[in-house]
């Protein structure tokens, strides 16, 4: 049964990430977010305390943790700096899970160990230039030679771009077969014609590093080809239906950092001889606020439940995905009106709150691509058949 109490552990887990972000990551966020440097030394850290590789087994590395306890610790990072949770979420969801899920013993002993104890950075290599919501047409192409494949394509928007050690990377091996002929390989930084292009600047999340990255005749030997020729869409969508329920924990974790900045600012400042907190029409925000940070976190733990139950989880991921990102940018925009002017300075937060949400709404999948996962997943439940066209 789904419960919302939750373990000795995981309290744990989530008092040490809660610890570790405020007095490691919240302090710096504000230069980061101006400078856009890369948090070094704060992932190296990160690695340290086990939260790169949490859910991977401690044979390789990792903690071992559940789905419940990641998306804690994800929310507490998050919500100090949600450059670094994405960085976080990317290497736990994208890069680790895939290779533990898929990857051979060679492959989980060449990568898996470094990646889960935060020595390495894994990225993940899916959208291109043409091809992000609609996933399945891949450009970039990979031809089989002499021991291995030669890739040419570009990539686009990938999270650790140019920091990353290793990239799961997808490519079409088989036009003719569709998404059905697309294969995930693994390519090492540095390899031959695997060139990251210059950091995004960016809206928000700042101090994550995005880029594109071109591949010309870049050479994978067979020993890197991740999972089956051919099972390379079912991997990439696997790990995403993974991957927003970490999105969605950033997500939380933003909202519930705009709602604690406007909540303690609301008793602080006054306006017409008292503290704003004491006018109704702030104590709707407030209230409105909280009532989505709830929802939001609720959608999330359900959705790491089941995960953890081994229940399907698609739909629930989805959902959290798609709530928990439409209310971080929902209570980001309330929490800066609460502020009034100073929410529009940086000084005081909120305004990046807001540039640190709305990528939550894009990436990972839009809001309008959940949608679609949603009523495909509800469509299905009910056992709905497409009618067949009918023949003249
Ligand atoms: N989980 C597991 N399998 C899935 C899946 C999911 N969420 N969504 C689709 N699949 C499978 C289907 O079951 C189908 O499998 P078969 O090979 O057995 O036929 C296959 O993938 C293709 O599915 P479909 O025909 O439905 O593909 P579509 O082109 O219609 O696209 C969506 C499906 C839109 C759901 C998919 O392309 C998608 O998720 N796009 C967004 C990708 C994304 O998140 N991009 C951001 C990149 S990372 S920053």
């Amino acid at each position: 049964m789904f419960s919302l109490e939750l373990t000795e552990e995981q309290r744990l887990i989530q008092q040490t990430a809660r610890e570790f972000a405020e007095t490691e990551i919240e302090p710096t966020a504000i230069e980061r977010d101006v400078t856009g440097e890369f948090p070094y030394e704060i992932v190296h850290k990160l690695g340290e305390l086990g939260f790169m590789g949490m859910m991977v087994s401690p044979e390789w590395g990792g903690s071992g943790l559940d789905t419940i306890s990641y998306v804690l610790a994800l929310v507490e990072i998050s919500k100090a700096d949600a450059s670094v949770g994405v960085i976080m979420s990317v290497n736990n969801s994208l890069a680790c899970w895939p290779i533990e899920a898929y990857g051979t013993q060679d492959q989980k002993e060449r990568y898996l160990r470094d990646l889960a104890t935060g020595r390495k950075l894994g990225a993940f290599c899916l959208s291109e230039p043409e091809a992000g919501s609609d996933a399945t047409r891949q450009h970039t192409m990979a031809v089989h030679g002499d021991g291995g494949w030669i890739l040419n394509g570009t990539k686009n928007w990938i999270t650790n771009g140019t920091t990353a050690d290793v990239y799961v990377v997808f490519a079409q091996t088989d036009r003719s077969k569709g998404h059905r002929g697309i294969t995930a390989f693994l390519i090492e930084r540095g390899t031959e014609g695997f060139v990251p292009g210059k950091k995004e600047d960016k809206l928000g999340i700042r101090s994550s590093d995005t880029c594109s990255i071109g591949l010309t005749n870049v050479f994978v030997p067979d020993a890197n080809v991740l999972g089956d020729i051919g099972e390379g869409f079912r991997i990439a969508m696997n790990t995403l239906n993974g991957g927003r329920i970490g999105i969605a924990a950033q997500a939380v974790g933003i909202a519930e950092a705009a709602f604690q900045a406007a909540l303690t600012y609301s008793q602080q400042r006054k306006t017409f001889g008292k503290p704003i907190c004491e006018h109704q029409a702030i104590q709707m925000k407030l209230a409105d606020m909280s009532v989505k940070l709830e929802a939001a976190r609720l959608l999330l733990l359900k959705a790491a439940w089941l995960r953890d139950q081994g229940e399907r989880y698609i739909k629930a991921a989805s959902h959290a995905k798609l709530f928990a990102s439409r209310a971080a940018v929902e209570l980001a925009l309330e929490a800066i009106q609460i502020h009034g002017g100073y929410g529009y300075v940086r000084e005081y937060k909120v305004e990046r709150y807001l540039r640190d949400a709305k990528i939550t709404e894009i990436y990972e999948g839009t809001s309008e691509i959940q949608h679609v996962i949603i009523a495909r997943e509800l469509l299905r439940e009910v056992g709905y058949t497409a009618p067949q066209p009918v023949s003249s």
